[in-house]
C-alpha cells in the first residue's frame, strides 16, 4: 500500500490548521463536506515511496450530534476509516483534551497523539511524559511545536507506520471505559440484543454503540432504526430503565455519569506518572 490517509483531528485552537500547513505546504485543496456548509481541507506529503493523503477536520471538543462540526468530525472517521487520526493537543491543557482522546479511542479510531504547543507547555512548568502516556493509552505520541517544525519528522514517520500496519498492538486500539456497575450492566444487555439480531454489526464497534444510545444520540439512534426498529426501540427501553434507576439513585443523568467516569479514568491515567506541573516564580507571585 502506497497512500496513507490521516486525519487531523484535536480542540479549536489546538494548532490543527499550522500543523496542517507545516505538514502540506502548499499543496492544499479546499471544499465542502457533502451537505453541510463546514469547509474541508485535503493536503497531501510525499515521504519516500509513500505519499500520505491529509485532512483538517473541523475543532471538537466532543464527538456528540450536538453540532455539525463534532458530526463532520465524526462521520469522517466512521465512513473514511484513516488510517490514522492525529489528535492535535493543546499540552498546556492536556487533562481537557484527552476528553477527545477518550471518545476517539472508543470508536476504534487509529490515534496518534500530536502533544502540541510543547514549548508554551515547558514555558509553563508542565512536564509531560510521552513514553508513559503512550504505553498506559496504548497510542503513539509524539512532542510538537507545529509552529517551529518540532516533531515533524517523528510524527511524519509514525502516522506512516501506523498507516501501514507496522505497529502491531496499537492499531484500532479500541478503549473500553469502566462506567460503573449500573451502566455496564445496560452496555451488557444491549451488546446481547445487538449481536443476536446483528444489528449494525458491520458498521461501528458495538460498544461504541451502546454508550451512543445511552448519550441519547440522535444520529445513531436515526441509523439504528433504519437498521431495525424493534431492537432500537428494545435498547431504548434499556436506556429508560438505566435513566430512571439513576435519577432515583444518584439524582443525575446517564450522559453525566458517563462523562464523569470519562474524566475519571483521564485523572487516574495523568496522575500514573504522565503529568507534572512545577508551579513556577512568575505562577507564586
Ligand atoms: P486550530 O484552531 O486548531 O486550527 O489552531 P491554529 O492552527 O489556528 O493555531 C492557533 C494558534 O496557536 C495560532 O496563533 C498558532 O500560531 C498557534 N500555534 C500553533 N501551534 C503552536 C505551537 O506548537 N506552539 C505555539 N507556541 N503556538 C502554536
Ligand atoms: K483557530
Ligand atoms: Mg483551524
Amino acid at each position: 500500500k502506497k497512500t496513507v490517509l490521516a486525519a487531523l483531528a484535536g480542540n479549536p485552537n489546538s494548532g490543527k490548521t499550522t500543523l496542517f500547513n507545516l505538514l502540506t505546504g502548499a499543496r492544499q485543496r479546499v471544499g465542502n463536506y457533502p451537505g453541510v456548509t463546514v469547509e474541508k481541507k485535503e493536503g497531501s506529503l510525499a515521504y519516500g515511496d509513500k505519499v500520505i493523503n491529509f485532512v483538517d477536520l473541523p475543532g471538537a471538543y466532543s464527538l456528540t450530534a450536538y453540532s455539525e462540526e463534532e458530526l463532520v468530525a465524526r462521520r469522517f472517521i466512521l465512513e473514511e476509516n484513516p488510517d490514522a487520526v492525529v489528535q492535535v493537543i493543546d499540552s498546556t491543557v492536556l487533562e481537557r483534551s484527552l476528553y477527545l482522546t477518550v471518545q476517539l479511542m472508543e470508536m476504534g479510531a487509529s490515534v496518534v497523539l500530536a502533544l502540541n504547543m510543547i514549548d508554551e507547555a515547558e514555558k509553563k512548568g508542565i512536564t509531560i511524559n510521552e513514553k508513559q502516556l503512550s504505553s498506559l493509552l496504548g497510542v503513539p505520541v509524539v512532542k510538537t511545536v507545529a509552529k517551529t517544525g518540532r516533531g515533524k519528522q517523528e510524527l511524519v514517520q509514525t502516522i506512516v507506520e501506523l498507516g501501514l500496519g507496522k505497529r502491531e498492538g496499537t492499531n484500532r486500539a479500541q478503549l473500553v471505559v469502566f462506567y460503573g456497575e449500573d451502566v455496564e450492566l445496560a452496555i451488557k444487555q444491549m451488546l446481547q440484543l445487538m449481536e443476536k439480531h446483528h444489528f449494525l454489526e458491520t458498521k461501528y464497534p458495538l460498544r461504541w454503540v451502546a454508550i451512543k444510545y445511552l448519550e441519547n444520540d440522535e444520529e445513531i439512534i436515526k441509523e439504528g432504526n433504519e437498521c431495525s426498529l424493534v431492537v432500537s426501540e428494545q435498547l431504548l427501553q434499556i436506556r429508560s430503565r438505566l435513566e430512571q434507576h439513576i435519577k432515583e439513585t444518584l439524582g443525575t443523568d446517564i450522559e453525566s455519569v458517563i462523562a464523569d467516569y470519562r474524566y475519571g479514568y483521564i485523572a487516574s491515567l495523568l496522575k500514573q506518572g504522565v503529568l507534572k506541573k512545577e508551579i513556577s516564580s512568575q505562577q507564586r507571585r
